[in-house]
């Protein structure tokens, strides 16, 4: 399998997670798919990473989608549970991390994080909107959370991997945004998983 993606996006950190916990073999391969010359587009239409290439060379996107095939190639860590209640929860959790990322990408994407829009093009009032996304997205995932060890279950799962990369890629992007002051208990989340090489090799760059 190949992974095409880049370094600092939080979508292509999950998989990469996701691709270590379960201790699977790919090649990454690198690709920015902001740049004028991205050959993303190549192999998804959408012009986004990640996107796995599949043995057979067939092309598999969004994240969601990836992570949800690559939990079924093995056994070993299963990262999302196969039915019912605890799927659903798992999967809300992946959504919530999802879209806390996705607020932050259009909230940098709007003051020019990645294409140079000026300042005459820019909507505050968007902004405002996206990190009021992003600042009750954190909330809901510090309530979720609780003093229970993980967010779902008493296991590692793709719910934890999905907050770890959404908080992570904030400090990384957006540092004045203090939720660790304000959430300890999300702090505490972070820094236990950090210490699993699965989040340690992957640090967004
Ligand atoms: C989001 C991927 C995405 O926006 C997923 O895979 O989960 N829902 C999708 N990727 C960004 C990179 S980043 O901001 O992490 C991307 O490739 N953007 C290029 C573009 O043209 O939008």
């Amino acid at each position: 399998m190949k992974l095409i993606g880049s370094l600092s996006s939080p979508y292509v950190r999950k998989v990469r997670i996701v691709m270590a916990e379960k201790k699977l073999d790919y090649q990454f391969v690198p690709e920015n798919p902001w740049a004028a010359d991205s050959a993303v587009s190549a192999s998804n239409p959408l012009g986004k990473v990640p996107c796995l290439i599949m043995e057979g060379g067939e092309a598999v996107f969004d994240s969601r989608v990836i992570v949800e095939y690559l939990d079924t190639l093995s056994p070993v860590g299963k990262l999302i549970p196969s039915t019912g209640r605890e799927r659903a929860e798992v999967k809300t959790w992946e959504a919530l991390a999802d879209g806390v990322m996705d607020a932050g990408v259009l909230a940098r994407l709007e003051s020019g994080g990645y294409d140079g829009r000026t300042e005459s093009q820019r909507s505050q009032v968007w902004i405002d909107r996206q990190l009021s996304k992003i600042d009750d997205g954190i909330k809901a995932m510090a309530r979720g959370l609780g003093d229970k060890p993980f967010c779902s279950g008493v296991h590692i799962s793709l719910s934890d991997v999905a907050v770890g990369c959404a908080l992570g890629w904030l400090e990384f992007r957006f540092p004045q945004i203090g939720w660790r002051d304000e959430h300890p208990n999300l702090g505490r989340l972070i820094d236990k998983l950090a210490l699993r090489p699965s989040f340690a090799d992957s640090k967004p760059a």
